[in-house]
Formats: C-alpha cells, sequence, structure tokens
C-alpha cells in the first residue's frame, strides 16, 4: 500500500507539484467553536489546564499572533475553506449561505491527492462540497443527543456527548473507513464550547470547590472608546438567561438580574436517566443561590460575580472535553504510527470573552475575540517548544495546507502559506505581512455590536465604526486590555495617521470597496422602521414607478409632497428613499424585500451623495457600488426601465471637493447607460446659479431640495418618464 501512495505521490511530482517534502503529510485539522486562547494551558492560561492541547504546542509551535478576519463563526470557516476575506468568499455573516461551487481549498486538496473528510460543525447553510466523507451538525448542532446530517441526505440521531461523539466519529473514519493508500486531512470540528456552554456528566463538578480569578476589565463600564460599545447585548450583568446560559429552571425568579427569554434548550433534549444526573448536580447549587438571593444577601456585584462563575466553569467544563478529544486523537496517531507523517493543527474559529469587558460572545475587534488559538505539530520540519510572534490570520490555512501538500496555491488566495516560516522555527521572512485587516458585517444581530473593520500591527489596532463613523486606535503596548482610545490624543496624531494610511492601502490591497458590499442599518431604529415599511408596501405589486435612493429621494414625503401629488399623485409610485443611505444600504434593500413583489414600468435611481459625504469614497469605488445596483435590477426586474440619475451637485461652489466627488461619479456612471434599459439623465444644471453656487431658495443647505428645488426635478424628469410610457 505504501507503494500506491509513492507513486500517487511521483505522479503529483511530475505534475510539477512538489512539496519538498518526503511524502506528502498527512493533517488532522481539530478546529473547536468559540475556545479563546487565553482558556488553554499553553498560552499560559490562569484559569484552566489544557495537558493535550499543550502537547501539541510543546511538541510543535505556538502562534502568539494568530487572528480571526472576521469573529463569527460561519464567517471564520469560510474564511478558512477559501483563504480570502468575507467581501470575497460572499459569507459576510452567519446566516448567509456558503455558496459551494467557489474554489476551495478542500477541493484542491482533492486535486492534490488527498482523501477529505470533515466531522462535526459545519454551520455554513449549504452541504459541504469538496469531502470525500462528512458528517456535520445542522446549523449550531447540540450538546446532548446531537443530530448529524449524513451524506445521503438523511439525519441521524447520537445518543451521548457531541464532543465525544465527534471525537468517536472522526476516529472510526480514521481507523476503518479511510482508504490507507492516500494522505488524508480530516477535519474534526467541535461545537464545544459555544453557548449555552453544557458540559459532560464527567466533568461537572469540575472546578466547582474553587473560585476562578476575574479578569481586570468584569466591570469595564466602556468609556473612552466609541459610544457604540455600550448599546452591546452581551454582557454578564445583563445579557445571561435564567434558564439558557444559568441553567436554572422553571419561570426566572429575578428578572432584575437575568434575562428570561430563554430556556435551556439542552436540558429539554436529555433523556430522564441524564436529566436526573444533571438535576443531582446542579439542583443543589441552584437552590443555594436562590435562597442567598432571597434572604438579600447578595450586593449586585455579587449578583455579577456569581453569574461569571457560573458561566466560566460551564465554558471551562466544556473545553475540558474538547482537551480529552484531542488526547485521543493523538493517542490513536501514536499507536497507529501515523504521527511521525501528521501534521497536527489545534484552532477554534474566533476568541471569545471571558468576562473581558464585562462579556460574554466575540465579534468585537478588541484582542479576546480578534485572537484565535493556533497549536501545530509537524515532526520533522518544526522543533518542539516552537513560538512564534508572526502576525497569522485564518486566510492562511488553506493556503499552508495546499503548500504542504506540495499544491499550488491559487493567485485568488488572499492568504500566504505558512510553510516557510515553519520551516524557519516560526521565524517569518522580511516580506511577511505587518498588519492584519479585519473586518466584521453582522449588525442588527443577536448582542448588538456595530459594523466595524480596522487594522492591527504588533503594537497598534485602530478601528472604523461606519455607523458612527468613528475610529478608535489601541496602544496595545501601554493599554493590552484596550480601556482607552488614543485617536484623539495629539500625542498620537502621526501614528494615527499612519493607521489610516495602513487601513486605506490595505482595503485596497484585499480589494474591499464598501460601496458594493451590502450593509443593513437595521440597528438604527428608524432606518429598521421604514425599510420594513417600504418592504411591506412593495407586497403590493400594483407599481409602475419606483424611486430609489436616499434622503433626496425620501425628501418627496417632506419638502417635495405638493409636488409629488401634482405630478405623481394619479400614478402607481413607490419611494424607497431613506434618508443617509450609501450605496451599500440600496444593495442591502433591494435584495432584502424592498422590491417584494412590484414590477414597476421605470425605476428612478439617485444615490451616492452620502458615499461622497460620508467618507469622500473614491468616485470608482462609488461607480461600482451603482453598478452593482444596476446589475441587481437587471436581474430582479428585467423588464423594468432604469432612470440614472447623475447625482445632484452639493456644496458651495463649483470647486467644492464633495461636489467635484459627485461629479466625476457621474462621469462613470453616464457609461453605464445602454440607452435601452438604462438611460442616464443628468439635471444638475436645474439647480445652479450662473456662477456654479445653489441658491438657497433652493437648497438651504447645500444639499437637499426645497419645494421649488423639487418642482424643478419633476419637471426635467417628466418628458423623460412620458417618452417611457409613463
Ligand atoms: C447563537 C448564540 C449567540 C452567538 C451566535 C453565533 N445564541 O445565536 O450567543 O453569538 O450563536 O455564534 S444562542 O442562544 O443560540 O446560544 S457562532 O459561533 O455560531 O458564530
Ligand atoms: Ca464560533
Amino acid at each position: 500500500m505504501i507503494s500506491l501512495r509513492l507513486f500517487a505521490f511521483a505522479i503529483l511530482a511530475s505534475a510539477g507539484l512538489s512539496t519538498g517534502f518526503a511524502k506528502q503529510p498527512n493533517i488532522l485539522f481539530v478546529f473547536s467553536d468559540d475556545h479563546a486562547p487565553q482558556a488553554i494551558g499553553a498560552y499560559g492560561s490562569k484559569i484552566n489546564e489544557t495537558p493535550n492541547m499543550d502537547r501539541i504546542a510543546k511538541e510543535g509551535a505556538i502562534f502568539q499572533n494568530s487572528f480571526c478576519a472576521n469573529s463569527i463563526c460561519g464567517p471564520s470557516r469560510a474564511c478558512i475553506l477559501t483563504g480570502k476575506h468575507s467581501h470575497k468568499n460572499g459569507f459576510l455573516h452567519n446566516g448567509n449561505r456558503f455558496d459551494g461551487s467557489q474554489m476551495t481549498f478542500p477541493k484542491l486538496m482533492q486535486d492534490a491527492g488527498y482523501q477529505t473528510a470533515i466531522i462535526g460543525k459545519w454551520h455554513l447553510g449549504t452541504d459541504p462540497v469538496g469531502f470525500d466523507h462528512w458528517e456535520v451538525l445542522p446549523g449550531q448542532g447540540s450538546y446532548y443527543n446531537p443530530d448529524f446530517l449524513q451524506m445521503d441526505g438523511k439525519r441521524k440521531r447520537y445518543q451521548g456527548y457531541c464532543t465525544d461523539i465527534i471525537t468517536e466519529n472522526a476516529l472510526a473514519w480514521l481507523k476503518q473507513d479511510r482508504d490507507p493508500d492516500k494522505p488524508f486531512i480530516m477535519m474534526c470540528q467541535h461545537k464545544a464550547p459555544h453557548r449555552n456552554w453544557s458540559p459532560p456528566p464527567r466533568y461537572y463538578s469540575l472546578y466547582e470547590d474553587v473560585s476562578i480569578p476575574e479578569p481586570d476589565t468584569l466591570f469595564d463600564d466602556y468609556a473612552g472608546r466609541s459610544d457604540l460599545l455600550k448599546l452591546n447585548e452581551m454582557s454578564i450583568a445583563n445579557h445571561m438567561h435564567w434558564g439558557h446560559d444559568m441553567k436554572f429552571k422553571g419561570e426566572n425568579q429575578f428578572p432584575d438580574h437575568f434575562a428570561g427569554r430563554h430556556n435551556n434548550g439542552e436540558y429539554a433534549r436529555m433523556t430522564n436517566a441524564q436529566k436526573a444526573a444533571w438535576d443531582e448536580v446542579y439542583e443543589p447549587r441552584n437552590q443555594a443561590f436562590i435562597e442567598k438571593m432571597k434572604a438579600g444577601d447578595l450586593t449586585d456585584r455579587e449578583v455579577v460575580q456569581w453569574k461569571y462563575q457560573r458561566y466560566i466553569k460551564d465554558y471551562l467544563r466544556c473545553i475540558q472535553a474538547v482537551d480529552d478529544s484531542v488526547g485521543s486523537l493523538l493517542d490513536y496517531l501514536d499507536e497507529s504510527g501515523l504521527a511521525e507523517d501528521t501534521i497536527v493543527i489545534y484552532s477554534s474559529d474566533q476568541g471569545f470573552y471571558l468576562g473581558e469587558h464585562g462579556w460574554y460572545d466575540k465579534r468585537w475587534m478588541f484582542e479576546e475575540s480578534l485572537r484565535m488559538p493556533f497549536l501545530i505539530r509537524w515532526p520533522g520540519v518544526i522543533n518542539p517548544g516552537v513560538e512564534s510572534t508572526a502576525m497569522i490570520q485564518n486566510i492562511d490555512y488553506g493556503p499552508t495546507f495546499l503548500d504542504a501538500a506540495g499544491a499550488q496555491v491559487p493567485a485568488e488566495m488572499q492568504g500566504r502559506s505558512m510553510v516557510e516560516m515553519l520551516r524557519n522555527q516560526g521565524k517569518e521572512s522580511a516580506t511577511w505581512r505587518d498588519a492584519i485587516y479585519y473586518a466584521y458585517y453582522e449588525n442588527a444581530a443577536v448582542h448588538a455590536v456595530p459594523v466595524h473593520d480596522g487594522v492591527r500591527t504588533d503594537r497598534y489596532k485602530l478601528m472604523f465604526f461606519p455607523r458612527s463613523r468613528q475610529w478608535n486606535l489601541f496602544d496595545l503596548e501601554t493599554d493590552p486590555t484596550e480601556m482607552t482610545s488614543v485617536h484623539a490624543d495629539p500625542a498620537y496624531a502621526d501614528i494615527l495617521a499612519g493607521m489610516q494610511k495602513r487601513y486605506r492601502d490595505l482595503r485596497q490591497f484585499y480589494d474591499v470597496n464598501s460601496a458594493t458590499i451590502p450593509a443593513t442599518r437595521g440597528d438604527e431604529p428608524n432606518w429598521a422602521k421604514r425599510d420594513a415599511a417600504m418592504t411591506k408596501a412593495a407586497k403590493n405589486s400594483d407599481v409602475d414607478l419606483v424611486f430609489i435612493g436616499d434622503s433626496i429621494t425620501q425628501g418627496w414625503e417632506g419638502a417635495g409632497k405638493d409636488v409629488w401629488s401634482q405630478f405623481y399623485g394619479d400614478r402607481k409610485t413607490l419611494n424607497l428613499g431613506i434618508g443617509g443611505d450609501r450605496t451599500e444600504h440600496v444593495i442591502w434593500r433591494l435584495t432584502h424585500g424592498n422590491l417584494g413583489k412590484i414590477k414597476p414600468k421605470v425605476a428612478v435611481l439617485m444615490i451616492g451623495t452620502n458615499n461622497t459625504g460620508h467618507f469622500d469614497q473614491d468616485p470608482s469605488q462609488v461607480a461600482a457600488g451603482v453598478q452593482e445596483i444596476l446589475d441587481i435590477l437587471a436581474k430582479k426586474l428585467p423588464d423594468t426601465k432604469v432612470v440614472l440619475h447623475g447625482i445632484f451637485p452639493r456644496g458651495n461652489g463649483p470647486l467644492d471637493l464633495k461636489r467635484l466627488n459627485n461629479i466625476a461619479i457621474n462621469q462613470q456612471i453616464r457609461r453605464m447607460a445602454d440607452g435601452e434599459r438604462v438611460q442616464f439623465v443628468e439635471f444638475g444644471d436645474q439647480f445652479l446659479e450662473a456662477d456654479g453656487s445653489i441658491s438657497p431658495t433652493i437648497m438651504p443647505d447645500k444639499l437637499h431640495l426645497t419645494p421649488e428645488g423639487y418642482r424643478r426635478w419633476a419637471s426635467a424628469l417628466e418628458p423623460v418618464l412620458k417618452d417611457l410610457g409613463l
């Protein structure tokens, strides 16, 4: 059988693929969910011990600066599969569906002769592609008696504890089902220690008699950073659920201290025997707490401290089972003689807050959730005990696996192979990256974390929040817990400018154009309300004319009201304008219900002045956003004629910078008209005085129209609409 494997490798080598290693190594990639490095012994944990994970570090390498590209489950996994940032692989936030037809590293590993398998959490919506064998949890999966999706489309329920079942099934495939003549990559992906942190019976009492040390920032008040931090819904103080998180039964008895929406679904899945074992341990603890509360023995602060202990102990108990899993897998590699030929990696989809900043969960670009564990053992290549400070990211995993397999890393992968660095015992070359780019897109969702992105170098971190258009800058050397943003500190002016430059350049390097990335503003209540109202209105298909845009379009319901009823009152119209929207928001709306069932004869589109106003965004980027909207309209409303407007002039005079930006956008979007489906109209001159200024009787704030302004707009547009049969 060995000869077959060598034969396969010879073919690979003759095809121009070469690892530079004796043979293609196997890869065992153990990956968990939400396991923060600060809860791993090898990373210096002060709160638990993980001897088996530590063994990987001891016999191989630990990466101290390992980061994710987007700190949330599905996106992190999609970044790994594709070696690309979220905006490139299309999986921006949980709830997206992974496009399995795109290039992924498992497919390329198959091409390179590998047998590929994945068992456990997947969470990408569509079925796995590129795997010879898969068995995955539906969605988040369950800790107790979990169901698994099978390759034949059926579901199979197992009795027992999820972490152990995943381990057993991974071992079964390694032992019995794989083809021993081929190299393999096995991705063993645990659900643990994801919320609701349900441990296995053998660890119900682990840590019960000790008090786990609290992080210094448990009582963070969120001062000194973006005010959006205060809107979070992920604090131990205010957002722990009575049943789901804290494992109480029955009605929430202290609604001032516990959120009450969620029951413990894991308990509900248990068999009677499992329930009895659980109750025997948890109920006396619960009753003791309830009695203390009833006696008024605990201050508010002490309640938070109790909740922290309940949370962290359950979380660490889950990790202990994951550490057992790593132990069993390593033992098997030893026993089977595979250890020498197998790369072993332990990582997790993102970090997690273990009470730091008063939080649980992840998402923010702060250290605890930006970091990912990365431990790697590669016998014969990495010496035991290597510690690397190179900045690595999850987009590097795919390129590394491919490179280790001797396969070509496609140019479209944005990450880089770490193989050379691994051969150099963790020392990065001079051309390795100096900074990482990070972006989080899931706002208007559970935990209320706003969209933000940023860059991190070895010392500084810059974050940008588009909703409030705020920058935050952290000096990780003087403020490692990120308690104070120094963006406005004059002493950091040069550093801020340098980091902003790096931010712009990295966004360009990774081809990030926020004007084309669908974005909801659903975390802003007024926006959410109007968006919902428009989606409702669009359910009525009887619309001939639709206006799409921002506040200038929304203004037809304000300053433009009378003109609207005069011109459009008798026509079947719909106004899809929302003040403050940029191209990316319109893209989101048109793909999330705003077009409903309508099939209008004409769509009037004007968008982009806020891309200019908010960010002075590069005209070609904004034009690409407009193009994206036109593409969506072409797809969704192929029979609708589009009247694409040049963005109206703004500002004081002909050389106003923002006006010039709009002019430059208009120059580009004019070319998007085909004269057939899309017509371009430019009405700017309607609003300008002879000297290029804008009269206050037309735009008092040099941006928004008065009733007279709307009259001029409607009059100029009218012949175009008539021409189009309206
Ligand atoms: C669930 C959890 C959230 C968690 C997300 C994302 N709530 O919605 O706390 O942030 O998953 O997690 S729960 O009530 O279901 O426990 S992720 O790891 O899948 O991204
Ligand atoms: Ca996760």
